[in-house]
């Protein structure tokens, strides 16, 4: 095992003692990994962090299963990580027990189930509810964060609690031990090579090359942005973890084995543009393969968060939602992370970003000619970011204060 490996964000060695704080996380996966990866990401940090013991209910250990290998989809409850998991067949079922926790997570405007708020409403002291909503950059989430909401039959109070980019917010989540995992990795020749070889069979590329990850929705824009690669007059490295921007990659290789998809363990190369497919990895893995990029394409929720704790630059692919009201988000997220960058920088930042989201064209050279400003620009937001706080530590705060 690399070094790289033994210093893994899921490391519990140093877990305090429990603090005896019970808390219930509740996730409905919509589609997609999002849901179930904060919802996750969030457990272990409550628990290996703050010591509190948590469970999570979660309707598909399917999706699930794909980020947290050790999970058994066959169980109906089971311990990972310390942490008990429950397969939740919402909205009804409530667990084996109807024991309420002191804290009660909603995450996403999930439905509990109706028997557990009553259980709730009939509990000597009152949960802390909490509902996690979706991450925003904009502007409006600081005056909504930690909002009451009482609830029309119970004597009980749900806080809405916003993840956020700005002051005010609840921020976004950020594992204690992140900063010094992500360090030893990078600044490890060895550990780097190690996960070069055991990911792609090959040594790591030499310094003219760019190397670029790619997690993504389905994108019209990725063929023409293909072809600039394959064109390019520096030599690029793509990395692919399966899923549903592979089918694109395929055709564009011409890659048939049997399967429409670039199925990880693939390796394709046209002009100066070489591809690997990678298999999905756990939430770990993910992170190397972003600390390993230098720049990385993410999509919806958390890999965006993990590639802002990168500090690397970064294009967002939003979760499409009708009517375009994706793009206020994409622009609210631009305003907090571009605002510093020359105006020329910053237009081009904001051209990439649209265009691989639907409006307009993806230029790469354009996108190129800035990297030197991304690069720094990446390095001050993520300190930046970091002084909001980590998500994890402002939910336990607050739902400490509500439970005395
Ligand atoms: O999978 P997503 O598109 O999830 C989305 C968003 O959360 C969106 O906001 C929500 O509305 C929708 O789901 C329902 O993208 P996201 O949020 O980046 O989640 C991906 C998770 O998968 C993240 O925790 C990182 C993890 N991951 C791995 O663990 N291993 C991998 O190899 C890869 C590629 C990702």
């Amino acid at each position: 095992m690399s070094s790289a490996h033994s210093s893994s964000v899921n490391d519990t060695s140093t877990a305090p003692a429990s603090t005896g704080i019970a808390c219930d996380i509740f996730c409905a996966v919509i589609d997609n990994f999002g849901d179930i990866g904060v919802c996750w990401r969030l457990a272990r940090q409550l628990a290996h962090e703050h010591g509190w013991q948590v469970r999570v209910f979660v309707d598909d250990l399917h999706t699930f299963q794909k980020l947290c290998p050790a999970l058994d989809t066959a169980r109906a409850r089971q311990t990972v990580d310390g942490i008990v998991v429950e397969h939740w067949h919402e909205p009804a079922h409530a667990g084996q027990t109807l024991e309420v926790a002191d804290v009660v997570v909603e995450a996403f405007a999930c439905e509990l189930p109706p028997a557990y708020v009553a259980a709730m409403a009939r509990r000597e002291q009152a949960p802390a509810w909490i509902n996690l909503e979706y991450l925003s950059g904009e502007d409006w989430v600081a005056d909504f964060h930690l909002r009451p909401s009482p609830h029309p039959r119970y004597s009980l109070v749900k806080s809405f609690f916003f993840p956020g980019l700005g002051p005010g917010t609840g921020g976004v989540l950020k594992e204690r031990t992140l900063d010094v995992a992500r360090t030893a990795f990078v600044d490890s020749p060895e550990a780097r090579a190690a996960w070069w070889r055991e990911t792609t069979g090959e040594p790591p590329p030499d310094a003219s090359t760019t190397v670029v990850s790619l997690f993504a929705y389905e994108n019209r824009a990725a063929d023409s942005l293909l072809a600039q690669w394959r064109d390019s007059n520096e030599p690029i490295v793509l990395l692919v973890p399966e899923g549903r921007i592979s089918g694109a990659i395929a055709r564009f290789f011409g890659v048939s084995s049997g399967l429409s998809s670039f199925s990880a363990g693939t390796h394709a190369q046209r002009g100066n543009l070489t591809a690997h497919a990678l298999p999905f990895t756990d939430q770990a893995g993910y992170d190397r393969l972003l600390w390993s990029s230098d720049v990385n394409f993410v999509r919806g929720e958390d890999s965006f968060v993990r590639a802002q704790w990168a500090a690397r630059p970064f294009v967002w692919h939003i979760y499409p939602q009708a009517d375009d009201a994706h793009l206020p988000k994409l622009d609210a997220t631009l305003a907090h992370y571009a605002a510093p960058l020359a105006p020329d920088a910053r237009a081009a930042l904001g051209r990439f970003w649209h265009a691989w989201n639907g409006v307009g064209e993806p230029d790469w050279a354009d996108f190129q000619r800035h990297r030197a400003a991304f690069d720094a620009r990446a390095k001050t937001w993520s300190s930046e970011l970091a002084v909001i706080g980590d998500l994890a530590g402002n939910l336990a705060g607050f739902a400490k204060s509500q439970l005395k």
